[in-house]
C-alpha cells in the first residue's frame, strides 16, 4: 500500500514537472484564465479524477442544436470535401503555411495531401465532421477543425467517440476566439450523431492533460539535421563522429519480416488488438476495415511490416511509421525534413510471461530492439531524414539503446467529456496522427 502511494506521489511530480518544463516562460494558466475551457466538460488542473465516465450526461439528439455558432459576418461555414482534389489542396495549403510549428518558429508540420485523404477518411468518415471556415467574399479556406470516428478504451470502458485533429487558424486571424467557435462547431456536429465524448492532443498545456508524453528522436542523416539546426554536434565530436554513431545497417535482421499485405490483415487485428489490450487508453480496431485502412501500407504515407513464422506462417510481430515531414523555415539550404512517426505496433508476449511484470519487461525490450532496429533501416531506406516516436506504449523500455535522444518536445493527451484517472506514460495506447 505505502509503496503504491509512493508510486503515485513519485508520478505525479514527474508529471508537474513535465508540465512546469513545457510552460517553462509563462506560468501555466489557472482553470479562472480559460475563458473558454471553463465553460467546457473537462476537469480542472487540480482535480484528481478516481473514477471512469461522463462529466455531463449525454443529450437526445431532438436537443442538439440545429444551427451553427454564429461567426462575424465576414466569415461563413464550409464543408472540406475530401474526395474533390481542388478542395484537398484547399486543406493541404491552409495547414501547410499556417498549422503547428516549434516554439522556436524554426519547423512547421507539412502534412502530404495524401496523407490528409488517409487521416480524415477512416472507416465511417463523415463529411459534416471536416469543418471549414471560409472568407465570405473571396471564398477562401481560413479556419479547419476534424473529427473522425474511432472506438477507444479507456481502462475497463470501450466506447465510440471523436478524434478531434487539425484544428488551424490562418496567422493573421489569430487570437481573435476563433478557435472556441470551432471547438463549439464539431462538438455540435458530433452531438447530432449521437456522440458525447471525444480524444485529442495538444503541445498546448489545457484543462487536464489525461497524459503526457514526451518526444525522442533518432538520427538517420546527422548531417542534413545539423544544417536545418534540428541537431548539434555533441561537444569534443566531430560531425565524422557524429555520422559513424547514427550509421544503420544496410540490411534487415529479424527472420521472417516482410511488408505487411492485404491477406495478413485478420491475424493483425488480432495481434495489435491483444497487445493494445496491455494499455489503459487504446484505441480497439473492431473490424478488418479499420485495420486495412490504418495499417496496411499506403504509398508514401504509412509503412508496415510483419514477422511471419516462417513454419507455422503465423504473424508473430508486427510494427508500422507514417511520414510526417516538416517544412524547414528560413533555411538557406533545406526546405523539408522527412521525419518518419513511430506508429502502430505488436509483439506476441508469451503467456507464460504475462503478470510476471519483470520477466515480461525483459522480454519486450529484447524483441521491441530487435524489430525497431529493423524499422530503422527500412526508414532509412525510405530516404527519412529521422525517425520520431512518444514515449508511450514500451517505447522507453529501447529508446536508449536505439539511440534516440529526448526533444523538447511534449504532447499532451485529452478527453472531452470523460473522466478518468490519469495514465502514466508507459500505460498510453493511442498514437494520433
Ligand atoms: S492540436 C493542433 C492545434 N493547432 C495548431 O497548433 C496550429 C497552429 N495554431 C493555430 O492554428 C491557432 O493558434 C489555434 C488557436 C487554432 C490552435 N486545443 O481563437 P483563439 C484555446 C484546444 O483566440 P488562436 C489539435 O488540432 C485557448 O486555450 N484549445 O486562439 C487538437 C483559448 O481558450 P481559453 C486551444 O491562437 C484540437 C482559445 O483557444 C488550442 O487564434 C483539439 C483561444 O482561441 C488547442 N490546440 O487559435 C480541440 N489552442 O481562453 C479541442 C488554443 O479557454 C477539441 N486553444 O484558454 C475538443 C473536443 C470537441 C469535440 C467534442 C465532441 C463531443
Amino acid at each position: 500500500q505505502k509503496q503504491a502511494e509512493l508510486r503515485q506521489q513519485l508520478q505525479n511530480m514527474m508529471k508537474n514537472l513535465a508540465l512546469m518544463e513545457q510552460s517553462s516562460s509563462s506560468v501555466a494558466k489557472t482553470m479562472g484564465d480559460h475563458r473558454f475551457w471553463n465553460t467546457q466538460p473537462v476537469p480542472q488542473y487540480d482535480e484528481q479524477v478516481n473514477e471512469v465516465g461522463p462529466i455531463e450526461p449525454s443529450v437526445p439528439v431532438e436537443q442538439v442544436s440545429k444551427d451553427p455558432p454564429p461567426l462575424p459576418k465576414e466569415f461563413e461555414w464550409c464543408e472540406v470535401d475530401m474526395t474533390d482534389e481542388a478542395q484537398v489542396k484547399e486543406l493541404y495549403q491552409l495547414l501547410t503555411f499556417n498549422y503547428v510549428e516549434d516554439d522556436d518558429a524554426q519547423f512547421r508540420f507539412d502534412y502530404s495531401a495524401a496523407f490528409l485523404k488517409w487521416a480524415l477518411q477512416p472507416p465511417k468518415w463523415r463529411k459534416s465532421w471536416h469543418v471549414g471556415v471560409r472568407v465570405a467574399s473571396n471564398k477562401k479556406l481560413v479556419a479547419f477543425i476534424s473529427g473522425i470516428p474511432a472506438d477507444m478504451r479507456t481502462y475497463n470502458v470501450t466506447q465510440p467517440l471523436t478524434e478531434i485533429n487539425f484544428l488551424c487558424v490562418h496567422k493573421k486571424l489569430r487570437s481573435k476566439r476563433l478557435a472556441p467557435v470551432l471547438i463549439r462547431e464539431i462538438t455540435r456536429r458530433t452531438h447530432l450523431e449521437g456522440l458525447f465524448q471525444a480524444v485529442y492532443t495538444s503541445g498546448s498545456v489545457l484543462p487536464k492533460p489525461v497524459a503526457t508524453c514526451r518526444y525522442y528522436h533518432r538520427s538517420l542523416n546527422p548531417k542534413k539535421l545539423v544544417e536545418c539546426n534540428f541537431s548539434r554536434i555533441p561537444q569534443k565530436w566531430t560531425l565524422a563522429r557524429m555520422i559513424k554513431h547514427y550509421k544503420v545497417p544496410d540490411q534487415t535482421t529479424v527472420l521472417g519480416l516482410r511488408e505487411m499485405e492485404e491477406k495478413d490483415v485478420p491475424q493483425v487485428r488480432e495481434l495489435l488488438n491483444t497487445y493494445l489490450s496491455r494499455f489503459d487508453m487504446a484505441p480497439v480496431f473492431e473490424t478488418d476495415d479499420d485495420v486495412k485502412h490504418w495499417i496496411l501500407p499506403h504509398q508514401d504515407v504509412v509503412w508496415s511490416y510483419v514477422v511471419e513464422n516462417p513454419e507455422t506462417k503465423k504473424i508473430t510481430d508486427m510494427f508500422s511509421f507514417y511520414s510526417l515531414p516538416s517544412s524547414v523555415i528560413g533555411n538557406p539550404k533545406h526546405s523539408t525534413l522527412n521525419a518518419a512517426y513511430l506508429f502502430y505496433y505488436a509483439v506476441q508476449v508469451p503467456s507464460e510471461l504475462k503478470e510476471k511484470q519483470g520477466e515480461e519487461a525483459k522480454f519486450l525490450k529484447k524483441r521491441l530492439s530487435e524489430l525497431f532496429k529493423d524499422a530503422l533501416v527500412m526508414a532509412k531506406k525510405e530516404g527519412f531524414d529521422v525517425v520520431n516516436a512518444l514515449d508511450l506504449m514500451d517505447n522507453a523500455l529501447v529508446v536508449d539503446e536505439l539511440k534516440f535522444g529526448p526533444g523538447d518536445g511534449y504532447l499532451n493527451y485529452y478527453l472531452y467529456n470523460w473522466k478518468c484517472p490519469e495514465v502514466v506514460r508507459n500505460k498510453v495506447g493511442l498514437v494520433m496522427l
